[in-house]
């Protein structure tokens, strides 16, 4: 059943970024207008209404669109100011089926956890050493509920997005991550996940090389990502950036596929980015370094780690 949009209730804003054009509300939605999986939740009856969380974004220029402001594509132009060689006009488009407004991306029933990952935070450096790993950040991944990574198992086990997979082996499949749509987004937009079947690795601090370890598979999606990208969007090796997030927001391991024009989108931090060359090569070198380094990374003041990783600071050499 499709979400209708004329039921969502505003409740507030939870964050707003003007350069990347996107706005995160949350508000409440009926059970009734959601899904018929959700609207069964235990305990909850279709006329609950549901807390849900709407990410608006812009949708990006096609790149064919000043070419068509001659067949009158804009509606509607108002010049703002125009002072020696510099002017800047304000422009109405005409509506377009082609040509959407707005990505408009709906989490519901959102749980605490996304209500705070998609709030306005400050952000602190946090140095996550292997003890530190054992006993503040893997018990908060073990604790995380399964409900969390049900979209994973459903794209997995081909319930969604089937239709949208780009390659499937027995070990991962890739697909276009929710962030990319290819048919309204550009090329230079390009966004794609490597899923691993493997439940098991939750993070990037359970990879490890030598025998049986996870080099073989590292090197596999590498190796398909960069040959799914030639095949199917005609770019040639080296127009993909790979990279594994630590921490992730999702404790199943897979990897971004990010064309390698983009620079500055959420994501791409330093500290919060690991190229997956560089851990394939330093796993290579040394097989049980990703269980033994410390890692440095920014928390935002509403990430659940925050405050006992900040807590536990002290304690670190
Ligand atoms: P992450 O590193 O765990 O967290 O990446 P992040 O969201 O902070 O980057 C998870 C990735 O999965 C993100 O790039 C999401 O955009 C993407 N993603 C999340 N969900 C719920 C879906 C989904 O349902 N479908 C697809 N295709 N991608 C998703």
């Amino acid at each position: 059943m499709a979400i209708q949009l004329q039921d969502f209730e505003f409740e507030r804003v939870l964050d707003e970024n003007p350069y990347f054009r996107c706005l995160n509300v949350l508000g409440t939605l009926p059970a009734s207008s959601v899904s018929s999986s959700i609207a069964s939740l235990p305990g909850s009856t279709p006329n609950d209404r549901l807390p849900a969380i709407l990410r608006l974004e812009r949708t990006p220029f096609p790149l064919t669109l000043p070419q068509e402001f001659s067949s009158g594509v804009l509606e509607n132009t108002k010049c703002l100011a125009s002072t020696d060689i510099y002017t800047r006009i304000n422009g109405w488009l005409k509506r377009r089926d082609d040509l959407p407004d707005l990505r408009i991306n709906v989490i519901c029933p959102a749980t605490d956890v996304h209500i705070r990952k998609y709030s306005k935070q400050d952000v602190l450096m946090v140095h996550e050493t292997p003890a530190l790993y054992e006993t503040v950040v893997k018990p908060y991944i073990e604790a995380f509920p399964p409900s969390r990574t049900q979209w994973v198992r459903n794209i997995l086990d081909g319930i969604s997005e089937s239709e949208s997979l780009l390659h499937s082996t027995d070990e991962f499949l890739i697909l276009p991550d929710m962030k990319w749509d290819p048919t309204t987004s550009p090329l230079t937009a390009l966004y794609l996940l490597a899923l691993v079947r493997d439940p098991s690795i939750r993070s990037m601090r359970d990879l490890h090389g030598g025998d049986g370890g996870h080099l073989p598979l590292l090197k596999a999606i590498r190796d398909a990502a960069h040959s799914v990208v030639e095949r199917k969007y005609g770019l040639e090796r080296g127009s993909v950036r790979l990279y594994v997030h630590y921490q992730p927001s999702y404790y199943h391991f897979h990897v971004h596929i990010v064309h390698a024009s983009q620079s500055g989108i959420m994501g791409m931090t330093v500290g919060q980015a690991h190229l997956l060359d560089d851990i394939i090569s330093l796993l290579t070198v040394a097989p049980d370094i990703l269980s033994s380094i410390t890692l440095t990374y920014g928390l935002g003041s509403q990430h659940g780690l925050y405050e006992p990783m900040v807590a536990a600071q002290g304690n670190v050499a």
